[in-house]
């Protein structure tokens, strides 16, 4: 199989609706062998009946009894996944499936990781000031990640690069905007391609500015504690003994 699309989901039942027959005709459009695994994050809303609608041959899914977050989520799909390519897509319709064919184009060239980059953001100003922040302190100068967009919801991965990753949010809060810097620690050649953004059109994002902010800032403290200092030392050990 080409390509797994894994959808994080929290009370996407208007969103999932629309997006997956999406994301088929963008496989039917472009001839991808590909199939859809949605990760049913404990929703309060119809999510798991339109799920169950949606549910066949080339879409999946599993439902958590209780919320664990988007990290989790991401896990879970990257565990189940069947395609040698594997993309993470928002569930929420800010992202086009129409773009999935160029980043699997960017792995097709040769890269590990194709990272989506929102070139016209739907975000008001006060988004793309934090976004910018965010890429220019936590990513750029706290672990060198030279990337535009870091966290973007619409990237895609080689398998190989997953088993590289080793990628287990368990110890940090918000591991899922630590996708690109953990691919980065793992000596992955990321790609950058350029993708569309839009409005979400339904439901809500459960996104508070300020608590993501501190519990991104502690993740950044965790995360080099972890994942760069277990890669660096790992590096250093003989080769013979590395896993
Ligand atoms: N598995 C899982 N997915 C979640 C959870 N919370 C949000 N999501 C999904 O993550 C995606 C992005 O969520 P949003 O709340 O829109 O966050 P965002 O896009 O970063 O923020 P906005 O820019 O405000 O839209 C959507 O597909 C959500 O359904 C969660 O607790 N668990
Ligand atoms: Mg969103």
């Amino acid at each position: 199989m080409d390509l797994t699309v894994v959808l994080p989901a929290r009370n996407e039942a208007e969103n999932l609706g629309r997006l997956v027959p999406d994301i088929l005709a963008t496989f039917e459009r472009h001839g991808i062998d590909g199939e859809v695994f949605v990760i049913d994050d404990s929703s309060t809303d119809a999510t798991p009946d339109v799920i169950a609608e949606l549910e066949g041959d080339r879409v999946r899914s599993t439902r958590f009894p209780v919320n664990l977050g988007r990290a989790h989520g991401i896990a879970a799909g990257f565990h189940h996944a069947k395609g040698s390519a594997v993309a993470v897509m928002d569930s929420d319709r800010q992202y086009d499936p129409e773009d999935l064919p160029a980043l699997l184009g960017a792995l097709a060239d040769g890269a590990d990781v194709a990272n989506g980059v929102r070139v016209d953001r739907a975000d008001n100003p006060w988004r793309r000031a934090v976004s910018r922040t965010y890429n220019a302190i936590v990513m750029r100068a706290a672990l060198g990640v030279r990337v535009e967009d870091a966290n973007s919801g619409l990237k895609m991965f080689t398998a190989d690069a997953i088993e590289r990753m080793g990628y287990d949010p368990s110890s940090l809060h918000r591991g899922h905007r630590f996708l690109i810097a953990w691919a980065v620690a793992s000596d992955l050649d990321i790609a950058e391609v350029p993708i569309r953004h839009f409005d979400r059109p339904a439901g809500r994002s459960y996104i508070k500015a300020f608590r993501e902010g501190r519990l991104t800032l502690l993740d950044l403290w965790t995360f080099r504690r972890t994942v760069i200092r277990d890669r660096r030392e790992g590096a250093k050990r003989p080769a013979s003994s590395r896993r």
